[in-house]
């Protein structure tokens, strides 16, 4: 058992309930990934496993999931909307280091500085954010240039126990999830073109974004070597350039 694994059983079994879920194709070789690392009673197997499912509103729901030990567990949790929807990205990444636990949550928007936006996608988020975080202090710096893609209602932590992971940051990942659900089922397709262009401006950004600054690639280069790790991550973690491309 991981760390991780009930978050990663709960979401599948809340988006099987909740949604029209179907497989979503994840490139031959992803699916598992294994390798050993240290030597001596420092050895420890690492295996990386990938998720991903699609629903009618829901483009890519995808997962990499991390278990390497007591100090190396990760699972990163994102799920891109079909963008002919203004829906944010529902981001998750719950990461254990030797130095300890980093834990990233939030409903990611498209158009972060627009109060129209924020009251559709923030603002309704807003009262779980402040209930978590008050028990769940705020992580510290990141990245600047990461800033415009993460919403008000960030819930950004570096919880000293892990009993905190286990009780605390899984009740916010089950909120924060739910909610999002909530969001998903009331969405209408938006019909205006240059909104679609807006919304298709926006996805790419942030999709360009975090695969170019992915904060796993030096650990998955480390594991799996370079060739591997490019290619999940632009043919798998973060596809929508790729997907697009094959479209037209
Ligand atoms: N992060 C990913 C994916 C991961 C992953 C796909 C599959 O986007 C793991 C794995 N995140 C991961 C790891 C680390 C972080 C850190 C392994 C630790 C890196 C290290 O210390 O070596 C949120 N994740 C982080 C950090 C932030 C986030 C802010 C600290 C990074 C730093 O300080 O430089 N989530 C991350 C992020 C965005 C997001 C930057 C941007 C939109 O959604």
């Amino acid at each position: 058992m991981s760390l991780y694994q009930p978050f990663l059983d709960y979401a599948i079994a809340l988006l099987q309930k909740r949604l029209n879920l179907e497989p979503y194709p994840i490139p031959e070789g992803f699916e598992r990934k294994e390798t050993t690392t240290g030597k001596g009673k420092r050895q420890e197997q690492v295996i990386t496993t990938s998720h991903a499912f699609k629903s009618p509103k829901l483009r890519q729901i995808r997962a990499a999931h991390v278990r390497g030990g007591n100090s190396l567990q990760v699972l990163n949790f994102v799920i891109f909307p079909e963008p002919i929807y203004d829906l944010p990205f529902f981001g998750a990444d719950l990461v254990t280091l030797p130095g300890g636990h980093l834990i990233a949550i939030d409903m990611q928007p498209l158009f972060r500085d627009e109060p129209g936006y924020q009251e559709k996608y923030t603002k309704p988020i807003l009262p779980i954010f402040q209930a978590h975080q008050e028990h769940l202090s705020w992580g510290g710096d990141f990245p600047e240039e990461a800033k415009p893609f993460f919403s008000p209602a960030f819930l950004w932590t570096r919880p000293q126990e892990t009993e905190v992971v286990e009780t605390r940051v899984f009740t916010a990942f089950c909120d924060y999830l739910q909610a999002y659900l909530g969001f998903v089922d009331r969405a209408e397709p938006i019909t205006d073109t240059q909104r679609q262009k807006e919304i298709l401006q926006a996805q790419m950004r942030y999709v360009g974004y975090r695969a170019e600054k992915d904060p796993a690639r030096g650990m998955f280069t480390r594991l799996y070597g370079q060739e591997w790790t490019e290619e999940y991550i632009h043919g798998f973690l973060f596809d929508l350039e790729r997907k697009l491309a094959t479209q037209s």
